[in-house]
């Protein structure tokens, strides 16, 4: 049987997602995207899990989509994998829980368009990050022309894209495009870190803030505003709310583990 391309593990209320082809520097192609598919269902269907963290076994997070298999598409084939990158990439953005791309290596081309469709970004220190696609005389498929620009504006987007460059993760940081550098070594720890303070705040609070985030982003500034008073108004009906405002006004600290 083969070896799976992407590992799925839950400890302690967290979802691990590991891609598995440390041979390859874990290059996406189209089975391991759709063993991500599957591994988000699973995720989908586990209400035990309050983070889900990606990373890459082996010496990168990811080099990218995999060129050899790119390479023999058609045109058609192509965009089906474009397609279906970005299908498995917005589920990835969309999970109610909250995510964290753990980059180590290289996070180049499809492998940043996986760590971009995550919530937080933290890079190992020796960690390189870029989209080189137009090395390859392609261009980005999998929503990395989409989400650079927003994540660190339109100028630096541009400048990445189209010279190909890459950058080190401590201009990465200076560029928001990651909000940690871990030493080496201590990468899994410093994702552990904010993992389990996420782990401890209330899940429906933190999945409707990804709702008016990602959601609100697509919105003229009055609907987003709009979506955001109707999320504002959901979370007076949860327990959530009752147990944080009361736990305030009590001096103690909130439970939100049972809920
Ligand atoms: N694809 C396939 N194999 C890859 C790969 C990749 N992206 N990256 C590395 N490998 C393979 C190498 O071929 C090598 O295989 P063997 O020779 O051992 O069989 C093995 O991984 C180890 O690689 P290296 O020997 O090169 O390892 P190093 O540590 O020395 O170097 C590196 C690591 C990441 C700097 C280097 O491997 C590298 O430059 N890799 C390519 C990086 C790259 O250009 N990435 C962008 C890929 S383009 C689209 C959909 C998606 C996309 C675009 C369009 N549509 C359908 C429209 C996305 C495109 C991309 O991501």
């Amino acid at each position: 049987m083969n070896e799976q391309s992407v590992r799925f593990e839950v400890e302690d209320q967290v979802a691990w997602i590991t891609l598995n082809r440390p041979n390859a520097r874990n290059a996406i192609n189209r089975s391991m995207l759709s063993e991500l598919g599957a591994c988000l269902a699973m995720l989908m269907g586990r209400s035990d899990v309050r983070v889900a963290i990606v990373r890459g076994e082996g010496k990168a997070f990811a080099a990218g989509a995999d060129i050899a298999e790119m390479k023999e598409l058609s045109p058609l084939e192509a965009e089906a994998f474009a397609r279906l990158g970005q299908r498995v990439f917005t589920a990835l953005e969309r999970l109610p829980v909250p995510t964290i791309a753990l980059i180590h290596g290289y996070a180049l081309g499809g492998g940043l368009e996986l760590a971009m469709a995550c919530d937080i970004r933290i890079a190992e220190e020796s960690a390189m990050l870029g989209q080189p696609e137009v090395t390859l005389g392609i261009v980005p498929g999998f929503g990395g022309s989409v989400r650079l620009p927003r994540l660190i504006g339109q100028g630096r987007a541009l400048e990445l894209l189209l010279t190909g460059d890459k950058i080190s993760a401590d201009t990465a940081l200076s560029y928001g495009l990651v909000t940690h550098v871990a030493q080496a070594g201590r990468l899994n720890e410093t994702g552990m870190q904010i993992a389990n303070r996420l782990k401890a705040l209330p899940k429906t609070a933190l999945a409707s803030v990804k709702r008016s985030v990602y959601d609100g982003s697509e919105l003229e500034v009055g609907a987003a505003q709009s979506l955001e008073a109707t999320l504002f108004g959901l979370a007076f009906s949860t327990p959530d709310q009752t147990e944080g405002m009361a736990a305030f006004l009590e001096k103690r600290a909130p439970d939100f583990s049972r809920r």
